[in-house]
């Protein structure tokens, strides 16, 4: 309730000379009565002062990478997120916790790393390990806002579950909607897949003759017009509204003219890859899949291609509820966020997809447009990450968050991006390992301003060491040698203080109880 009350301190421009009466005038017995009353009236949806605490548009795409104009990225085209961004504030580095969808979701809607939540899988929820801990739309719902999902937000299997609720949680959403278009019931047998029949996790694309309205990322930004024009009728109760588009989760499934924006012969194939794998433990290669030995550079032209034009048709589907946001006079007061479950390799390290610590993997696009208190077109430094969106959201709205968050607000970024703040980011995956060396086993990456420092199995799998003051591309490993032994003591230490905070307080990663599951119907 303090929270909310500063909130409209803040937003209402009150000078600090009026806030100094303020707080005098807050100890008074008068104000203490008027708490109550606000306390008693809060527990009612319906009048709970709802009228100024801004909404929230949380928008999230799958699978997608920094490869995006307002990221500078020489050739994809994102006129849509180019200008959400000049509305707010772009995190140059933000990263996932996890480069997989599910530990990546479950990580972001607690606001607890994969270590706490216990979720270091696909196919799992945060309730089967950690029920009473309250999702971000949760913690929304509880204090009277209307919370709905539309698509993705916890994990799925893309394309199987699209149009089903996916391995969803119940609590998160008063609405849930799961829209299936053209890609998912039609296309499926058009498509070209390394492994054929084969879409999910395997690489597969498809120029479709068919328009943006007919695919399932079109219909999802229909059913979020359709919700916001409902939401701009009931001013007296806020939303969270969250929409997860599949795009450019494979299969890159877009309509053709998509495609025709990016000339497969301009497409850029990686060169050099065999030298640059020559410094690198094997755990950093892990994530390779054996049917990529099919991919010729015509193939990996053809990829690229597809999904770059994937990526220009999702944006196109975020400007559309852009637009109803504006046109239905929501922007004003509303929080738009934007952002992806984890980065994506197109050939960099002769590695495809996710499940890599390297940095096209890790990091992921952020941009948080917060209008009345954000910066316009501010570009923040620090490292951040996705764990960081749940204290961050819950203090600009005023909305009570859980006490055992383990991320940081970025609302002081949001006010100032040349703040710094915590000044790393932490992002760890795990490798199946060999039976007689143990079995699986975890790698952790940290990402300071200037370095990413990985460690593989504590270091006895190997290190790596980037400078990304002269090496934006992590191509030389410094970790072996005797030039940067100091630099890997120190973020040696740095990376295992930083582990150590991804657990609970009980320093035991919880057990997953499978038994503890609403009906499954991810498979229709
Ligand atoms: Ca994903
Ligand atoms: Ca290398």
């Amino acid at each position: 309730m303090i929270n909310s009350l500063e909130f409209r301190v803040q937003s209402a421009n009150v000078e600090p000379n009026t806030l100094v009466q303020f707080i005098s005038f807050s100890s008074s017995i008068f104000f203490r009565w008027l708490l109550v009353f606000v306390a008693i009236l809060s527990t009612f949806p319906g009048y709970a002062c709802t009228a100024e605490r801004p909404n929230v548009l949380f928008l999230i795409s799958d699978d997608l990478n920094n490869s995006l104009g307002c990221y500078g990225h020489p050739l994809v085209k994102t006129p849509n997120l180019d200008r959400l961004a000049e509305r707010g504030v772009l995190f140059e580095r933000a990263y996932c916790q996890f480069p997989l969808c599910g530990p990546s979701r479950n990580s972001m809607l607690t606001g607890l790393h994969p270590n706490t939540t216990g979720i270091l899988r696909n196919s799992q929820i945060f309730r089967q390990t950690i029920p009473s801990h309250h999702s971000l739309p949760q913690a929304f719902r509880l204090e009277g806002y209307f919370a709905s999902r539309i698509g993705k937000l916890y994990h799925y299997n893309v394309p199987k579950s699209i149009g089903t609720n996916g391995h969803d949680d119940p609590g998160s959403w008063e609405l849930e909607l799961n829209p299936a278009g053209c890609d998912r019931l039609e296309e499926e047998p058009h498509i070209f897949s390394l492994k054929p029949g084969q879409f999910g996790g395997t690489l597969s694309w498809y120029a479709s003759p068919k328009s943006d309205k007919y695919h399932t990322d079109g219909l999802l930004a229909a059913d979020a017009e359709w919700v916001l024009e409902r939401c701009a009728r009931r001013t007296d109760r806020p939303f969270f509204l969250a929409v997860g588009f599949y795009r450019p989760h494979t299969p890159y499934v877009s309509p053709k003219p998509y495609f025709d924006r990016y000339p497969e012969k301009e497409m850029p194939v990686v060169q050099g890859v065999k030298e640059d794998q020559a410094d690198l433990p094997s755990p950093a290669l892990g994530s390779y899949k054996k049917e990529q030995d099919k991919l010729t550079d015509e193939l990996r032209r053809q990829c690229v291609q597809a999904y770059y034009a994937s990526t220009t048709f999702m944006d196109a589907q975020v400007g559309r509820v852009l637009d109803a946001l504006d046109r239905l006079g929501l922007a004003e007061n509303t929080i738009v966020v934007f952002t992806s479950d984890h980065g994506y390799h197109l050939g960099e390290h002769g590695l495809w997809q996710k499940m890599s610590v390297f940095e096209e993997s890790a990091r992921v696009p952020l941009i948080i447009a917060a209008p009345k208190i954000g910066v316009k077109g501010g570009v923040a430094k620090d490292p951040v990450g996705l764990i960081d969106l749940y204290p961050t959201l819950t203090e600009l709205c005023g909305v009570k968050a859980p006490e055992n968050l383990q991320g940081q607000s970025l609302v002081p970024m949001l006010k100032d991006p040349s703040t710094t703040g915590r000044g790393w980011a932490v992002t760890q995956v795990s490798r199946s390992g060999n039976k007689k060396q143990g079995g699986r086993f975890f790698g952790y990456s940290l990402r300071t301003p200037r370095w990413r420092y990985t460690e593989w199995a504590q270091g006895k799998q190997g290190r790596e060491l980037y400078d990304h003051d002269v090496d934006p591309r992590e191509l030389r490993n410094l970790a072996a040698g005797p030039a940067h032994a100091e630099t890997v003591a120190r973020l040696s230490k740095q990376l295992h203080k930083a582990v150590n905070q991804t657990f609970p307080a009980s320093g035991e990663t919880p057990e997953l109880r499978p038994a503890i599951w609403a009906p499954n119907l991810t498979n229709p």
